[in-house]
């Protein structure tokens, strides 16, 4: 059975851990530094599996010892967004966290794949990257699954048409100047342009670009999880697996899109090489100008995070 290590057992990370234990895809550990916690949720989750008939060990520590030979580890581990806060806010709290779990795992697990899901998740993807010193196959960050099934939902919602039906492309980083690709977005093969009117698809824009502050404001005390977590499932398959599949991830980019030395969000192939390719759409030039605004925004943060730490 295949090993999958899970950095931070909170909202997210423990349900990454149930989606993957639906998936009986790899036995499971939880860390968390809280003393219990991960513990609880893991036997808790363990005694789940008779019912839903899955044979997947899942294990809770406080140590990182109990992650070693994972073939991937999901970092999930620091604070979330609290009402009125950016995923921004977040940086000093989380860079030191997610550098700590990004070397600590690495000296049990050599040859682990990293699925990131920390914000600000571009840049907590570059820290993993930087301080593991991996090549880039082996660092990937989730933020382009969840932006576009948002705006899959979204359209769903709008058209009564199934979600399996909706393909919705949002790449850039993962903040409000997210850029959700309308053009190469469709219902069953007919452009999403053509289908709906273009205000009701201005709102669905919109409404895709603030998905994760809507939710946030709603909860209160912490931010989405379901569906964050549903995509570090889906990632973690396509590795194991060796699926091919074509995602949008945040990826680092070296010359793609004209972007050097950052984490973006771009179409991404993901196998058993991790992310083995990034896929370059034609932009027009509007799409290129969101591009542009908003790989300005994560350079930003990626520069205020080397002021921060040295890397
Ligand atoms: O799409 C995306 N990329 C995101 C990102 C979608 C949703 C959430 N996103 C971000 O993930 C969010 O902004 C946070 O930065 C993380 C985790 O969110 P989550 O909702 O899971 O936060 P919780 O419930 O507070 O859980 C975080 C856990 C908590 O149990 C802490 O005790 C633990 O992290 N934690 C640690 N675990 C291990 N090691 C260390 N050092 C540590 N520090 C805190």
């Amino acid at each position: 059975m295949k090993k999958i290590s899970i950095i931070g057992a909170g909202m997210t990370g423990a349900t990454t851990a149930h989606w993957l234990a639906e998936r009986e895809l790899a036995d499971l550990v939880l860390v968390d530094v809280v003393d219990g916690m991960p513990q609880g949720k893991a036997l808790d989750m363990l005694e789940a599996m008779p019912i839903i008939g899955k044979d997947v060990e899942i294990v809770g520590a406080n140590e990182y010892a109990a992650t070693k030979d994972s073939d991937i580890i999901i970092i999930t581990a620091g604070l979330p967004r609290k009402p009125g806060m950016s995923r921004d806010d977040l940086l000093s709290a989380n860079a030191e966290i997610v550098g700590k779990a990004a070397t600590e795992t690495l000296k049990y697990s050599p040859d682990a794949f990293y699925i990131v899901l920390t914000n600000p998740l571009d840049t907590m993807a570059y820290l993993t990257m930087k301080k593991t010193g991996l090549p880039r196959n082996r660092v990937v960050g989730q933020a382009g699954i969840l932006d576009s099934a948002r705006m899959r939902a979204f359209v769903a919602m709008e058209t009564g048409v199934s979600v399996e039906n909706i393909d919705c492309y949002v790449l850039g980083g993962h903040g409000d100047e997210m850029v959700p690709l309308t053009r190469h977005s469709n219902i069953a093969g007919i452009p999403l342009r053509e289908y709906l009117p273009p205000d009701r698809l201005e709102a669905i824009v919109n409404r895709t670009r603030k998905g994760g502050g809507e939710i946030v404001n709603l909860l209160k005390t912490g931010s989405a999880f379901y569906a964050p977590s549903a995509a570090c499932a889906q990632m973690a398959e396509a590795i194991l697996k060796n699926k091919k599949l074509i995602v949008p991830c945040a990826a680092y980019m070296d010359g793609e899109y004209g972007l050097h030395d950052m984490f973006f969000g771009v179409p991404v192939m993901l196998g058993a090489n991790g992310m083995e390719k990034i896929i370059e759409y034609q932009l027009d030039d509007k799409e290129k100008a969101m591009f542009d605004k908003s790989a300005a925004a994560v350079k930003e943060t990626h520069e205020a995070l080397k002021k921060l730490v040295s890397l």
